[in-house]
């Protein structure tokens, strides 16, 4: 099954080599492009096909049959800033959920050939090497994070977050994709990952990849991943810098906040 999923991902990243257009969706910094909806459709198709019955999340704008027992849960281009502005920091991510439990997670970097896989139970692996997430204590860790791109009022929170945690780790660094970041975790490339709030699709296979390969990664204050709604999301390599990074976030994030955060359901 992972070698069938991994080949219809490699096909669609063809679509992305192809020539493309550019649209505002609510915003100039929610923009979406041919490709992505190209990617996306041809994913939809091919999926349902090898999958059917299968249910669909996808982030354009693609919600079906959610209550089935398999769910494809798909951001075509992750990244898509990057994408259409020719950055190379860009991923299509694909998870497969069984039940409301992913065990499936595909994430396929086109511009720099890097593949990430994960199945339940069976490690993670990157470009067919095991992966596994860095020993750093959190004095040397590079912490990925995010502004809250789609929700500006946020911002101040993120900073006041960021700001303390910039304080007591080594470094931060914003690819402006959070599936290569939680790879990029799982693969001992950085150790800790904050974002306010972010949408199923945009971590459902990293989150896969990064548990597989010795992460953890949870909603706020070590909430369950429910894979419906937005949330604001937390990892780390180890428990230790993960308890250390949750009590920053909690100085400053409360539940009445993560509550509103979750409220946005993205399943229909
Ligand atoms: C991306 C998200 C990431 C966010 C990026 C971007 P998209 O998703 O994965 O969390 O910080 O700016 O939004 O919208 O490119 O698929």
């Amino acid at each position: 099954m992972l070698d069938h999923i991994i080949a219809i991902v490699k096909e669609a990243a063809a679509l992305t080599r192809e020539a493309f257009s550019v649209h505002n969706k609510s915003g100039d910094a929610d923009v979406v492009t041919t490709a992505d909806e190209n990617v996306q459709r041809f994913l939809h198709e091919k999926l349902a096909c090898y999958l059917p019955g299968s249910g669909f999340v996808a982030e354009e704008g693609l919600s079906a049959a959610n209550d089935a027992d398999y769910v494809w849960i798909i951001d075509p281009i992750d990244g898509t800033m990057n994408f259409s502005r020719g950055i190379r920091h860009h991923a299509i991510s694909v998870a497969l959920a069984h039940k409301g439990e992913v065990i499936i997670g595909v994430v396929y970097a086109p511009a720099t050939d890097d593949l990430y896989v994960a199945q339940k139970g069976r490690g993670a692996f990157h470009n067919g090497k095991p992966m596994a997430v860095s020993d750093k204590p959190f004095r040397q860790g590079l912490l990925c994070t995010a502004m809250s791109l789609y929700r500006k009022e946020y911002t101040d929170v993120c900073l006041d977050i960021i700001r303390d945690a910039y304080g007591e780790c080594s470094d931060i660094r914003r690819f402006g994709t959070a599936a290569l970041e939680l790879c990029y975790l799982a693969d001992g490339l950085c150790d800790l990952y904050f974002e306010i709030r972010i949408f199923p699709w945009d971590y459902a296979a990293g989150y896969l990849i990064l548990t597989e390969a010795g992460g953890i990664l949870t909603g706020f204050a070590g909430d369950p991943l429910t894979l419906d709604c937005t949330t604001p999301l937390i990892g780390a390599n180890n428990e230790e810098n993960y308890r250390r990074l949750s009590e920053i976030v909690g100085r400053y994030m409360t539940r009445s906040l993560s509550d509103e955060i979750t409220a946005q359901r993205v399943d229909g």
